[in-house]
């Protein structure tokens, strides 16, 4: 009876190719980076914080296009670019941001998402000491944000790690952008069916 049962090496190369074809039917359409700040804020979003006093066209130092945004943050400060009818995020991945400590680095900084109008998580101390005068990259998962496959994203903000402590020194932030789905999980989900139609082939030529 048992026996019975057992699927023959056929069927286990045809559930294996329906996996993989399944798997890449599902996999959400190809979407573009969708760029929050780099020359100036997307359409829809805002500086939006308190505390803080800041400059979207700043002129140096730049990571990428001709201006960054510049933040100076006082205790308890935050900002960051939000939009107030909120957006789909339904096929990005990550946040993705370049950040420049200035001449003093040093910065502990927290990232929270906001979501439905409210602050909905914070990584706190995601920002710890960037260092003086050099751009760093970052890029947090959505997931790790709370704001991943949300109808109702606002956006993020940076704010004072240290709690009311002491003033963060001025620093400068540049390509903000929401990242898609990265390619290779649909690269190794196509391998997967080319190894199937492989065995496939095998067995036929047998
Ligand atoms: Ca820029
Ligand atoms: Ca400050």
């Amino acid at each position: 009876m048992d026996k019975n049962m057992k699927p023959t090496p056929t069927t286990k190369v045809f559930s294996l190719i329906g996996v993989a074809l399944a798997l890449l039917a599902a996999a959400p359409t190809a979407r573009a980076n969708l760029l929050l700040y780099d020359e100036t804020l997307a359409p829809g979003f805002y500086a939006n914080g308190w505390n803080n006093t800041y400059d979207l066209a700043n002129p140096s130092p730049v990571y990428s296009g001709s201006v960054s945004w510049k933040i100076d943050l006082t205790p308890w400060g935050g900002l960051g670019p939000i939009s107030f009818s909120g957006m789909n995020t339904t096929g990005y991945d990550s946040l993705s941001f370049w950040i420049n400590g200035g001449a003093a680095g040093n910065q502990d900084l927290n990232l929270t998402g906001v979501r439905g109008g409210q602050v909905v998580s914070g990584l706190w101390h995601f920002v710890k000491d960037p260092g003086a005068n050099t751009w760093v990259h970052y890029t947090v998962p959505l997931s790790a944000l709370l704001v991943a496959n949300v109808s109702d994203f606002n956006g993020v903000r940076f704010t004072d790690g240290s709690f009311g402590v002491n003033s963060q020194p001025t620093f400068y932030v540049d390509r903000i952008e929401l990242t898609t789905v990265p390619e290779p999980s649909t690269a190794a989900l196509m391998g997967l069916a080319a190894v199937g139609a492989l065995f496939l082939g095998r067995r036929r030529a047998s």
